[in-house]
């Protein structure tokens, strides 16, 4: 596996696991839902500034999505996505030092975004979406391509799965096919799991424990756990209180092979990543004097 990204006009290096800051530009997601409204308008200046200030504590990748896939949420047209998601990507790109993704199954908003100097495309549907597949083939930027089961309104109705590591990897694998079968070349493909899409809390523990596993498909894997329900159901708390509990599963997941973990709290995980490789560094040390 490639240890850096070509991503247009720049190489991430993925040697060592970076993180990516979330950015919602949505009303209504699950945690951060609204922070960047001022009377139901979008506020261009408070996104920039959260993108600012996630670059100053260590963010490598920015991620901005314009369309909630909390379970339930309202669907919004293209237009809308665009006007959400087009306007900050332009900004950060032009203004900050940083790779910048967009989270979107949508062709119109990929092309849109790759236009204004976007690096990368974060689809939870995993190209799936009609046109979503050659588009991206034709920007040629990095893909992220996450599992779910279902959709996101029904994705958490008493999923089900034989042995969901393995299906995950099968799913995975064929996707990777289809992209690769597309013109996407293997080095631009990025694979999730997908956690809590489609996924009881059982399902996430398995997954987490067995990562490493996913490393058979010889890709960059990239894992978003951050205060998502799985680590309510753990510790009993709200969204907003799950920093604790997000650090464990970001260091977990880590060291379990993830090379990228989508996070809302950026220096405290790249804190917690500083002292797990730290450790990790050391152990290697210890083996090379044995
Ligand atoms: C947009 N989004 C929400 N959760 C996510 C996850 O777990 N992975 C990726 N790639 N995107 C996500």
């Amino acid at each position: 596996m490639m240890s850096y990204l070509d991503c247009g006009d720049r190489r991430l290096s993925l040697k060592q696991p970076v993180v990516m800051g979330i950015l919602n530009v949505t009303p209504d997601s699950f945690s951060d839902g609204g922070e960047l409204f001022s009377q139901d308008q979008l506020s261009l200046e408070k996104a920039t500034a959260r993108a600012r200030a996630m670059v100053a504590e260590g963010a490598a990748i920015i991620d901005v999505g314009g369309e909630s896939t909390r379970p339930g949420a309202e669907s919004i047209t293209i237009q809308q996505e665009l006007n959400r998601v087009a306007l900050v990507v332009e900004r950060i790109c032009s203004e900050l030092d940083v790779a910048v993704s967009v989270d979107t199954s949508t062709p119109a908003v990929m092309r849109e975004a790759a236009a204004l100097g976007a690096h990368l495309i974060n689809d939870v549907r995993a190209l799936h979406r009609s046109g979503a597949l050659c588009t991206a083939q034709e920007l040629g930027l990095p893909v992220s391509l996450m599992h779910m089961k279902g959709e996101p309104g029904h994705m958490q109705d008493d999923p089900h799965y034989e042995d969901v590591v393995e299906e995950v990897i099968a799913f995975l694998a064929e996707r990777i096919r289809v992209c690769q079968d597309a013109g996407i070349a293997k080095e631009k493909i990025i694979i999730d799991p997908g956690f809590g899409f489609g996924k009881s809390l059982q399902h996430n523990l398995i997954l987490l424990n067995r990562l490493a596993r996913l490393e058979v498909l010889d890709a960059p894997i990239l894992v978003g756990l951050s205060r998502k329900s799985t680590i309510g159901k753990i510790v009993g708390r709200e969204s907003h209180e799950r920093l604790n509990g997000s650090l464990s599963a970001a260091v977990l997941a880590v060291s379990n092979g993830a090379r990228i973990v989508r996070v809302h709290d950026v220096r405290p995980t790249v804190e917690a990543l500083q002292v797990l490789r730290a450790v990790t560094e050391e152990n290697s040390q210890d083996e090379k004097s044995e």
